[in-house]
């Protein structure tokens, strides 16, 4: 089979989401050419995750998504067959894998393939600490610092691109629940109802700032991730770094997750990809004797000047 007939891996991502960070800069690292990989936008401020079409690839309805073709459907006379990967820690591990320095499939690059993967069991253990920590629901969750307001004058300042967005997002979910067959429950239109009433009460929220009986409630968890899971992350991080990288001297796939978070964190303090912006996290974090630690800064250094990060943030401007 000639090169140009493998099907292609498709990487289902959206340029400011930042867990799709995490892949593109894997596919950086790991010298993967253009040619080697489809990468399809999903608009996640405009509702795409809720389509039907996508619910079908990933019923979670998140990106990053990667859609591979099995080894078996590279057949001429086989039907194709794919399999989804439906999350930026598993996309990373398998985008590692799949091309070493010897890989022949899809490979049209000559660029070097470092191993991203932990050499050691002590690698393991603390990528496998720190990757946890940046991807715990209920600790420092990025999209939710993206989104939160600790007082209604940020409700007030937020309105202006979460009600359009939450509004849009409404509009999809109800246009793919009018789809589902009348009567007929299934785990689609489960879904599909959860994240309306969940749209519904976020759309409430930064359209009626503190009239909306969901407000007070919002605020406090805003304020809980601010000033307490952001700060202690923050401090954990700090200690489970070997420097300057996650595990030291080589980069692995824990310091991809680990930009792309702090990225995020040091975006909606208002910062750039420059090493003074941290200051602008201990700023807004506002917390009398917080510091950030020097394994933290340390590793924000290193990070930013490489190709990958000024790939997936192009001219410092982070997402
Ligand atoms: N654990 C998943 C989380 C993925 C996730 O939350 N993705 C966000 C964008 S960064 C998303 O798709 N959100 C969809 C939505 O907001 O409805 C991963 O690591 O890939």
């Amino acid at each position: 089979m000639a090169a140009h007939d493998v099907p292609k891996a498709v990487l289902y991502s959206w340029p400011g989401s930042i867990w799709c960070s995490v892949p593109r800069l894997a596919l950086v690292e790991k010298g993967y050419g253009d040619d080697e990989i489809v990468i399809k936008s999903v608009n996640i401020t405009q509702g795409d995750q809720f389509t039907p079409a996508f619910l079908r690839l990933n019923a979670h309805g998140t990106v990053p998504t990667l859609v591979v073709p099995l080894e078996r459907s590279l057949g001429p006379d086989e039907e194709s067959q794919f399999r989804a990967l439906r999350d930026s820690v598993a996309i990373a591990d398998f985008i590692d894998q799949s091309r070493s320095p010897l890989s022949k499939t899809h490979t049209t690059s000559s660029a070097p393939a470092p191993s991203l993967s932990p050499a050691t069991m002590e690698g393991a253990n603390i990528s496998k600490a720190i990757v946890s920590l940046l991807h715990d629901e209920k600790g420092a969750d990025p999209n939710f610092l993206k989104r939160s307001a600790r007082v209604p004058a940020e409700i007030t300042e937020g309105a202006k691109v979460n009600v359009p967005l939450f509004e849009a997002r409404q509009r999809v979910i109800d246009a793919s629940l009018a789809e589902q067959p009348e009567g007929v429950s299934s785990k689609l239109r489960t879904f599909l109802e959860s994240k309306s009433a969940a749209n519904m009460i976020n759309l409430d929220i930064w359209s009626r700032g503190s009239a909306s009986p969901h407000a007070a409630e919002f605020m406090q968890s805003s304020k809980t991730l601010w000033e307490l899971s952001l700060p202690d992350t923050l401090k954990k991080l700090d200690g489970l770094i070997v420097g300057p990288f996650c595990l030291g001297d080589q980069l692995s796939v824990a310091d991809l997750h680990l930009a792309a978070w702090l990225a995020r964190v040091v975006s909606v303090c208002g910062g750039s990809a420059t090493p003074e912006d941290l200051a602008k996290v201990e700023e807004k974090i506002g917390k009398p004797g917080f510091k950030l630690g020097e394994k933290v800064k340390g590793f924000w250094a290193v990070m930013i000047v490489r190709p990958s990060f000024k790939t997936v943030y192009p001219g410092g401007v982070l997402h």
